[in-house]
């Protein structure tokens, strides 16, 4: 009898069902509130957070509540209460950023934000100056994968197995596949876009390449090249000779004098090294150019016909040329530095000193 009548004083199940409505609508209302200012935001805290605010009276309709709902709903008015106090955070500092963006407010005689800009890496600038004097050539820019496989880094190449120049190219393998390997040029690249098929091909293939060596101040086990091809119907040694010469000039200067030495590479035949006279010196001999007065830039031959009938080329039709040069000797050379390893390091102070990215 007496616990009957205690439980008649508690909210009847419609009563709770009539609460929880409540709660949503409150919910809905805040959702929907705006403010403008401050003042606005303080009125929403009243109303809602203040001591004689709404989301006070219903929790302390919490007494009423029948102890085995108590839980329950006790979650439930916690988590409407959070869920106020959040909305008026939200509310104020909406306020804030609108005073900051209010044109009284703002004084136009202030500097602006400095923003930082980067710096090209010197790699970079190499790589972009020969590749820009070679698009205005007519060659175009072609990339490759630098994990590739034997195929297109030695064999398409000229380069069967157990020939010695591979000796000379050992580079890293992975381990999953012992056919992959990272490439220790980039000319896979031109391997690929001559299966393509599509002829004539005037490409420049720039990118990271791979040795496996001892790294030093000198030498590094990656580095970077820029590779070129041009294949085509009566391409010249003679076409090798002017191409390689405007670009020469284009990057050294108009008065630069080039030579040829006859090389050997198992790609091209005939081969050639080329030299640029020492920009330092001017050709007189000193200890950059080891007293000879010139500096040795780029390998370059006609493509071998095995080359190019590995690729599916008929080089009775076809004939071409390729070269391909270094990009960090050139840059330390340029830039005055004295150590390969600077150009991976990621030293900010070392980055920082070359020409903005902008
Ligand atoms: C060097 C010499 C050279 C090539 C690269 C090449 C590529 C194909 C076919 C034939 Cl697909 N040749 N590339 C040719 C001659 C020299 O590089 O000393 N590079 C740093």
């Amino acid at each position: 009898m007496a616990l009957s009548l205690l439980s008649s004083l508690r909210l009847s199940l419609p009563a709770m069902e009539e609460l929880l409505k409540q709660i949503q609508e409150y919910k809905t209302e805040i959702e929907a509130f705006t403010v403008s200012d401050e003042k606005a935001a303080e009125e929403f805290r009243v109303k809602w957070l203040g001591t004689k605010g709404l989301v006070k009276s219903i929790m302390g309709e919490m007494k009423n509540v029948p102890n085995e709902k108590k839980k329950e709903f006790g979650q439930i008015l916690n988590e409407f209460k959070q869920f106020a106090e959040a909305r008026y955070e939200q509310l104020k500092q909406s306020t804030v950023n609108g005073r900051q963006a209010t044109a009284s407010n703002i004084d136009l005689s202030l500097p602006g934000d400095t923003i930082p800009v980067g710096t090209r890496h010197p790699i970079s600038l190499m790589t972009n100056r020969i590749i820009s004097i070679f698009q205005r050539l007519g060659f175009a820019v072609a990339e490759g994968p630098e994990i590739e496989d034997d195929w297109h880094n030695f064999t398409a190449l000229n380069l069967p197995e157990h020939h010695p120049a591979r000796d000379m190219q050992d580079t890293f393998y992975v381990q999953q596949n012992p056919d992959w390997l990272l490439r220790t040029h980039t000319s896979n690249i031109q391997i690929r876009e001559m299966q393509k098929g599509k002829l004539p091909i005037r490409i420049i293939c720039p990118g990271r390449v791979y040795r496996n060596e001892t790294v030093s101040a000198r030498s590094h086990c990656f580095f970077h090249q820029v590779e070129g091809l041009y294949i085509d119907e009566n391409v010249s040694f003679a076409d090798l000779k002017q191409t390689l010469y405007f670009f020469a000039k284009e990057m050294y200067g108009s008065d630069v004098r080039i030579r040829f030495r006859p090389s050997y590479f198992p790609f091209t035949e005939p081969s050639a090294e080329m030299d640029i006279s020492c920009m330092l010196c001017k050709g007189a001999g000193c200890n950059v150019c080891k007293k000879t007065g010139w500096l040795e830039i780029l390998g370059s031959g006609m493509v071998h016909p095995n080359v190019l009938t590995n690729c599916g080329i008929d080089p009775n039709k076809y004939t071409g040329f390729a070269f391909g040069m270094g990009i960090e000797r050139p840059a330390l050379l340029k830039y005055g530095i004295n150590d390969i390893r600077l150009f991976s390091e990621n030293d900010v102070r070392f980055l920082k000193q070359f020409t903005s990215a902008v």
